[in-house]
């Protein structure tokens, strides 16, 4: 009896306790929690009774039965699948239709179209990947409380090839992630297929990512073994229902090491051979295998200069090596040559312009956002309006390499938007460099852009919760550069913490406020390339010595008695002598520069006044102050939306915002106190200077350097 009593006692307090879990961040922003508004729920329920067409295909199917997981939990009521939609009741229906437009225009073959048709929600497009993303664009729909009445909505993608490029090494780490080690478990593979790898299939198809490069740059020629292939060839086998291409980093002199040769020689018929061999060996095992990244001649990896040929003939041997089959070969373009006296602004230009028109119609050529290497803020790289007869794939860094690693909020898309949005007046103005690489302003049919992951093992998936929202953003402009950054962090918001209006507002702020306060706390007014070296963490602004010149820090910000910048104009280095007349006219005078650019193309006496009234020191220490004293108004934006919040999404980020405070201070202090070593004058009102001597702060970011 007693027994009894303490169980229904239990069983009262169980039933007593609101259900409440701590969100641990792995669902993403797929999460499909019930709405909170029953009167809301019952809406969206009466437009979609059913999911109707379950679909022939594997995608299809993959498209229904997101639907289904996404519209009951959301919906908070199961939605039951019927073969056909009732006249009376209607339902949601997935429909491929070779024909299908929008407002008279065909669509692309991964557009897709939602529109009401009598009872029924059709999602329709040509193909059965462009249903996928419509299914996914409806869920967004609902997920961020949008209407669905009078719903036509039509959208297609603007880049081709929408890629996330994955760093991973075959023994599990990630070159530069900070979110555990790689997700592909190689030494599993094929036989166990680790669930998370259909959920990451599932949060990339939904944000429109087509292809993924499954390996590092810093290639292994393990991949390109029998054995590796099988094992690329179960990872594409997973990601193809959901609309996903795998594609291979190829390490060049993989001929030598795996296959026996005594050359790479591009030139050479056995190399030629083997790699056509090795091409008809992959498509055998993965049929629709999306092409090779390749990294050669850079940063100590082989390639064809070894046997003194250029790019192009490795790239466009390689291309020709895929034969009839249907993929790319994209060859990176970051190289700097060893031990240069010059400026590496202009190296990758030198190296790649003159071979413009001289590459096979099946390569892209992949330029890294910057001419430096991701930095916070870079000058659009000037390759972008320089190749216009050959393709050129935009390479982002999604993984926060420079960008405080997992410690800071740093939301990446106003980044990528003012990359996008450069004008390089390359055909007059409005030549955007996303004009460049969506194809249309050179008429190209290839395009494509590729994001460096982000992601990891961490169960949230990208360790420092606000990184998932650079890999959806990142997705997000992929499909449609035209986006603004505002819209794409209020969708990521609504969907992953909170739809609460208030909260939206201040999150969303938050975000769109984040990547130029990083910029203010660590690079301002155009500096870069002053972190700490080889792990790029914290400051180093006094590094003089390292592999090589251009690895330091004086390199790049030549402080001195009378100032600071690097002078690339026609006095100095000349880089800007490879943008067109326009951008060299306006970055070229100090008086018209961007102040975020300033420091990259000029080095300033330290007492020149700049367009805020202040003398250059004064307008460097103003911001890093300032911008280390933003990072406190980010805890308070976050700690005002608390309420909205999962408590223990809050507790991560709170926590992690306050290492970001205090590295934010290293940076602060780091910088005025070494710059004012040059400069010579104290820190301007109202601003106190640092408690710590430049000695301790160095001894403090330096034991971060230690092995
Ligand atoms: O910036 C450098 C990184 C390297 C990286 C390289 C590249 C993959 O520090 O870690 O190597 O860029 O992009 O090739």
């Amino acid at each position: 009896m007693l027994l009894r009593n303490v169980l229904l006692l239990l069983l009262c307090l169980v039933a007593a306790t609101p259900r409440s879990w701590a969100d641990d961040g792995y669902r993403l922003w797929l999460k499909y929690d019930k709405l909170p508004n029953a009167a809301e729920r019952q809406a969206y329920a009466q437009g979609m009774q059913f999911v109707a067409g379950s679909g022939a295909t594997p995608v299809l199917r993959a498209a229904s039965a997101e639907l289904q997981r996404g519209l009951s939990g959301l919906l908070g009521q199961p939605v039951p699948v019927v073969a056909a939609a009732g006249s009376r009741t209607g339902g949601v229906v997935l429909r491929v239709d070779a024909q299908a437009n929008a407002g008279g225009q065909p669509l692309k073959p991964e557009g897709y179209r939602i529109v009401k048709e009598k009872n029924n929600l059709v999602i329709t497009g040509r193909t059965d990947r462009a249903v996928l993303y419509g299914a996914f664009a409806l869920l967004r729909q609902v997920q961020t409380r949008q209407p669905l009445v009078g719903l036509n909505l039509s959208s297609n993608p603007r880049i081709n090839f929408r890629l996330l490029n994955h760093w991973d090494n075959p023994n599990g780490t990630v070159e530069r992630g900070y979110a555990g080690s790689s997700i592909w478990q190689w030494y599993e593979l094929p036989e166990r297929l680790d669930p998370r790898y259909t959920d990451y299939a599932r949060a990339n198809a939904s944000i429109g990512i087509n292809g993924v490069v499954v390996n590092n740059v810093n290639a292994s020629a393990r991949y390109l073994s029998a054995e590796y292939i099988g094992k690329v060839a179960a990872v594409a086998g997973v990601l193809r229902p959901y609309g996903q291409r795998v594609y291979l980093s190829v390490m060049w002199a993989a001929p030598k090491v795996i296959g026996g040769l005594n050359t790479a020689d591009p030139l050479d018929p056995a190399v030629k051979q083997w790699w056509t061999a090795k091409s008809d060996e992959l498509y055998k095992a993965i049929p629709d295998f999306g092409g090779f990244l390749v990294k050669a001649n850079s940063e100590g990896e082989p390639g064809p200069q070894d046997y003194g040929r250029n790019h192009a003939d490795g790239a466009n041997m390689l291309a020709q090596s895929l034969g009839r089959h249907e993929g790319v070969v994209m060859w990176r373009a970051f190289v700097y040559k060893a031990n240069s006296n010059g400026d590496r602004f202009k190296e990758a230009y030198e190296e790649f312009q003159p071979l413009d028109g001289k590459f096979d119609p099946k390569v892209l050529v992949q330029v890294k956002n910057g001419p430096i290497d991701f930095q916070a803020r870079e000058p659009f790289h000037p390759l972008f309006g320089a190749m216009p007869r050959t393709p050129l794939v935009l390479e982002v860094q999604l993984t926060q390499e420079y960008l405080g690693f997992a410690t800071h909020l740093v939301y990446l898309a106003p980044l990528i938007k003012e990359c996008l949005e450069a004008d390089t007046y390359a055909k007059g103005s409005g030549s955007t460099v996303a004009k460049i690489v969506d194809g249309s302003l050179d008429k190209h049919e290839l395009s494509a852009i590729a994001g460096v992951a982000n992601i990891g093992s961490d169960r949230n998936w990208t360790g420092h919760p606000v990184g998932q929202a650079n890999w959806y953003a990142f997705g997000r402009l992929a499909w449609d550069h035209t986006l603004s950054a505002d819209v794409i962090a209020q969708e990521w918001t609504k969907m992953t913490l909170t739809t609460e209006p208030a909260a939206v507002r201040t999150l969303v702020n938050l975000l769109d406020q984040s990547r130029s306060i990083y910029v203010r706390y660590t690079v301002p007014l155009g500096l870069h390339h002053i972190m700490g070296e080889s792990i790029h963490y914290g400051p180093q602004p006094w590094l003089a010595k390292a592999g090589r010149p251009d690895w330091t820090a004086v390199y790049y910000h030549k402080a001195d008695s009378i100032g600071l910048g690097f002078d690339r104009t026609k006095g100095g280095s000349n880089a800007l002598a490879l943008y067109r007349p326009e951008v060299q006219q306006e970055w070229g005078n100090a008086q018209t520069c961007p102040l975020s650019y300033l420091l990259w193309f000029h080095h300033l006496p330290w007492t020149q006044r700049l367009s805020t009234g202040r003398t250059l020191w004064n307008e460097l220490a103003t911001r890093y102050y300032t911008g280390a004293d933003s990072v406190l108004w980010m805890q308070s934006q976050w700690a005002a939306a608390k309420p909205a919040l999962d408590p223990a999404l809050y507790a991560d980020v709170a926590a992690r915002l306050q290492t970001q405070r205090k590295e934010a201070l290293w940076w602060r202090d780091a910088c005025v106190l070494y710059f004012q070593t040059f400069a010579k004058q104290p820190i301007p009102a109202p601003f106190a200077p640092p408690t710590r001597s430049l000695a301790d702060v160095k001894q403090l970011v330096q034991l971060y350097q230690l092995k």
